[in-house]
């Protein structure tokens, strides 16, 4: 009997027992006096990229001293012991790979990456505070900016092309932490239940794909990995030593 095919859909909410405020949670301190939502954008960007770019230091100097949580170490087991599964994330926080997950689908892609705004360069960098602010390029001399998809800007098409297909194919499908807010992120669990499959649900409120999950479990960082020792158990899989 071959294993189920497993299709992992994370948000903001898995990142919040390793102390990373969630998106809305951002939203609700509103940063000094700004909405995120509208400095998450191209025209903030354009019209003041060093208010934007404070906005990122302050993101990354809270995310800087943040730990994967047991929730992120079950998905990097589960990752490394399953043929047929597929991490999709909406977070840029960089702890699914820290967690040791090797397979990630990055859908709004990653705050420790800076790309220009003009030529090709692209660097990591994990500088905290970064300084001077709005850095320039090293090798032309414009703007650079977060490597991140911002409202209002298309997604890679390969990654969603890719992320469509796993759960398309998915039998189970796996939502942790997301508020189900944001599109097309929020639509890809639906397609596990259009073809037959089943969404888990693991959240401490309820959300818009809720009254499509089969079972709603919560807080990820205790119950994630708690539906994993079961289900390892039910489909006899053995331990790689704990993660
Ligand atoms: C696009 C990077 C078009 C930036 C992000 C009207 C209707 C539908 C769609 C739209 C619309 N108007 C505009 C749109 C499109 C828009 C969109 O969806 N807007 C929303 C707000 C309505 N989408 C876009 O613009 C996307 N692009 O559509 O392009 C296009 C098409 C073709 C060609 C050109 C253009 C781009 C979206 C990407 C935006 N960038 N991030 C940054 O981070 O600064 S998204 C941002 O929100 C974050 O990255 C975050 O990942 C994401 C979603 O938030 P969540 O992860 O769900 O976090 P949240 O705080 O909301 O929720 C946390 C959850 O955790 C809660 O439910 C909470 O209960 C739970 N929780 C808390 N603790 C725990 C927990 N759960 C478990 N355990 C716990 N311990
Ligand atoms: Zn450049």
């Amino acid at each position: 009997m071959a294993l189920p095919k497993i299709a992992v859909l994370t948000g903001a909410g898995i990142s919040a027992g390793s102390g990373v405020p969630t998106f809305r949670d951002a939203e609700g301190s509103l940063w000094r006096t700004h909405n995120p939502q509208e400095l998450a954008t191209p025209a903030a960007f354009a019209r003041n990229p060093k208010l934007v770019w404070e906005f990122y230091d302050w993101r990354r100097q809270r995310m800087a001293p943040s730990k994967p949580n047991p929730a992120h170490f079950t998905l990097a087991e589960m990752d490394a012991l399953l043929p047929d599964f597929t991490l999709v994330t909406q977070n840029i926080d960089g702890l699914h790979p820290l967690a040791g997950s090797k397979r990630v689908l990055y859908l709004h892609g990653d705050i420790w990456r800076i790309r220009c705004t003009f030529c090709d360069h692209r660097q990591v960098n994990r500088q905290v505070p970064l300084a001077p602010l709005p850095p320039q390029c090293p090798e032309c001399g414009e703007l650079l900016r977060p490597d991140i998809v911002w409202f209002g800007e298309s997604l890679d098409w390969g990654v969603l092309t890719a992320a469509a297909k796993a759960f398309e194919e998915a039998d189970i499908a796996l939502v942790v932490g997301t508020s189900a807010v944001v599109y097309p992120a929020a639509q890809l669990p639906v397609y596990t239940r259009r073809n037959g499959g089943e969404i888990i649900e693991f959240n401490t409120e309820r959300t818009a794909l809720s009254s499509l999950a089969t079972t709603h479990l919560g807080p990820s960082e205790q119950m994630l990995p708690a539906w994993w020792a079961a289900f390892k158990a039910e489909q006899g899989i053995g331990t790689s030593g704990e993660g």
